[in-house]
């Protein structure tokens, strides 16, 4: 079963934890301890007939424990970039995590969802749905409105970046596949040289012959 690396990236006190335990163990904790490190879980999931096997990586958003983030994130099929929305600062430092991603990550291939959490608490919004949106355009992610608390978005949140990722890798097979066909027909060219020059050695040899026999003395 394919490995798929997961990494959710984003300013401290967001719910990263919250988001990942809530979707791999079902759990959800008010108490807030601070991620010091990278740290994975891992989950099995099916998409249509597609199996999964998902190796969500935490890190930490607190700065002091940032800098160890960049060995985590390399070599990632999917990022998840979460804010709070109650937090516009959270927000606004997403620039930060995306150039993070981007720079360790191969910007094309890289699928990018983006979580704005702690929907619960909606009363206290201060990060509009129209501009998390908004930014989500400009970086070409998916985008969810999701509450770790309530559970609210956290499935649909995978699924929507896994079903890109699909997408993407069946683009990619047709494409490898129209190479592959390509690199049949050029077999075939190949072939067909190969065949023509014993062809033509015999026919060199034939003129030879020929020479040699109208070449006589007489
Ligand atoms: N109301 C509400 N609280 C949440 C939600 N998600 C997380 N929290 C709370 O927010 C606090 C921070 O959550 P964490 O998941 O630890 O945040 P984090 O992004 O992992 O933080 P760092 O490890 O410091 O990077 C905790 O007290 C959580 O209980 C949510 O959806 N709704
Ligand atoms: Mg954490």
């Amino acid at each position: 079963m394919q490995k798929t690396k997961v990494i959710l990236v984003g300013e401290s006190r967001v719910g990263k934890t919250s988001i990942i335990n809530q979707y791999v163990e079902s759990s959800f904790s008010d108490e807030y301890i601070i991620t010091l490190t990278g740290d994975k879980l891992a989950k099995e999931v099916e998409i249509g007939d597609k199996k999964f096997n998902l190796e969500i990586w935490d890190t930490a958003g607190n700065e002091q424990f940032r800098a160890v983030n960049k060995i985590f994130m390399k070599n990632s099929k999917i990022a998840i970039l979460v804010y709070d929305m109650t937090d516009k600062r959270s927000f606004e430092e997403l620039g930060y995590w995306y150039d993070q991603i981007i720079n360790t990550n191969d910007k094309d291939n890289i699928i990018i969802g983006l979580a704005g959490n702690k929907s619960d608490k909606y009363e206290d919004q201060v990060v509009s749905t129209e501009e998390g949106q908004k930014y989500a355009d400009k970086i070409n992610a998916t985008f969810k409105e999701t509450s770790a608390m309530d559970h609210e978005s956290i499935d649909s949140l995978f699924n929507q970046v896994l079903e890109k990722l699909i997408e993407k890798e069946k683009k990619q097979d047709k494409i490898e596949g129209i190479k592959d066909k390509d690199k049949d027909i050029d077999k075939d060219k190949d072939k067909d040289k190969k065949t023509n020059e014993p062809f033509s050695l015999d026919a060199k040899k034939i003129t030879e012959k020929k020479d040699d026999d109208g070449g006589c003395g007489c």
